[in-house]
């Protein structure tokens, strides 16, 4: 923990390091925020091919939990933090699994050879997983058990509708939809019903993630030109930019405490992991492989 925090926060003494960090503080770029405990599931190319990959942030080297060609992807925790749902390629075409923490035990959920699943995401009961699928001929949102039956389809727009999540209560999903010309968040219930959307700009706002508490929601938009990370409260006010910087910040993860965010930075070549310390705006980087890392869980 300790030499982490040195050597990410400059920790030699020195005056090119007090000009660095001079500049860093007046830039409002990444700078030193203490570091949270926790874990992370990604996915990560470095190997060539995707795979899902657990990283301690307390210290210690990223744990890869799938080796295969194929692509595996879009981690997504249980409440428990004991499985993660996830999307491979590696039969055929992209399908939803599950497997332990620890990169066993898999199962695969869904089977669908001419349709493409993405984004799985768990009910906070445990009991259900929601996912995306263009199997009924456009992006629409599902919803199964943990065995990949009791299917159900909640949404029949047709307009893409994808990347859901559950608010803790479980009596909502967030998801993101381009039925009305761009993308833009949308709530409904876990039946279905009641959707309405929350955003309306000229941009694209997607990947919206509940708070712990329910409250708020964190999303990625470009609507001030590269992506960024911002929060929104679940009736859709009080929108707040979180994330700074040139380069793109997508696919935001709230830790369990509500206190920290982790995202992906970079461009369509690298990225890395930083995590964002809610009360005093600061990142970090805490995942950095030179490869691209993104879609990142942070466990219960
Ligand atoms: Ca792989
Ligand atoms: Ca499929
Ligand atoms: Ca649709």
């Amino acid at each position: 923990m300790n030499d982490r925090k040195l050597s990410g926060c400059s920790g030699r003494v020195g005056g090119v390091v007090w000009v660095a960090l001079a500049l860093a503080l007046l830039s409002g770029l990444t700078s030193c925020a203490a570091l949270p405990e926790g874990q992370l599931a990604y996915a990560s190319n470095v190997d060539g091919d995707f795979e899902i990959w657990l990283v301690n942030l307390g210290g210690g080297q990223s744990q890869q939990l799938t080796d295969n060609p194929a692509a595996d992807h879009s981690p997504a925790w249980s409440p428990d933090g004991r499985f993660l749902a996830f999307v491979s390629d590696r039969d055929g075409n992209d399908e939803i699994y599950m497997m332990t923490a620890d990169g066993s035990v898999l199962r695969r959920l869904t089977e669908t050879p001419d349709a493409t699943e993405s984004f799985p995401a768990w009910s906070p009961d445990g009991k259900s997983i929601s996912f995306d699928s263009d199997r009924g001929g456009n992006w629409d949102i599902y919803v199964m058990d943990t065995a990949g039956s009791s299917l159900r389809r909640l949404t029949s727009d047709p307009g893409e509708d994808w990347i859901s999540h559950w608010s803790p209560d479980g009596q909502w999903l967030a998801f993101e939809s381009g039925r009305d010309g761009n993308y833009e968040i949308y709530l409904m219930r876990p039946d279905g019903s009641g959707q309405t959307r929350l955003t309306e700009n000229g941009s694209s706002d997607g990947a919206p993630k509940w708070s712990p508490d329910g409250r708020s929601l964190v999303f990625f938009s470009n609507r001030d030109g590269s992506m960024a990370v911002y929060s929104l409260l679940a009736d859709g006010t009080e929108l707040t930019r979180l994330s700074s910087g040139p380069l793109s910040a997508t696919f935001p993860s709230w830790a369990p405490d509500g206190r920290w965010l982790v995202f992906a930075g970079g461009d369509d070549h690298s990225s890395t992991l930083q995590v964002l310390e809610l009360e005093s705006g600061r990142t970090r980087v805490v995942v950095d492989n030179g490869a691209l890392c993104w879609s990142p869980a942070w466990r219960p």
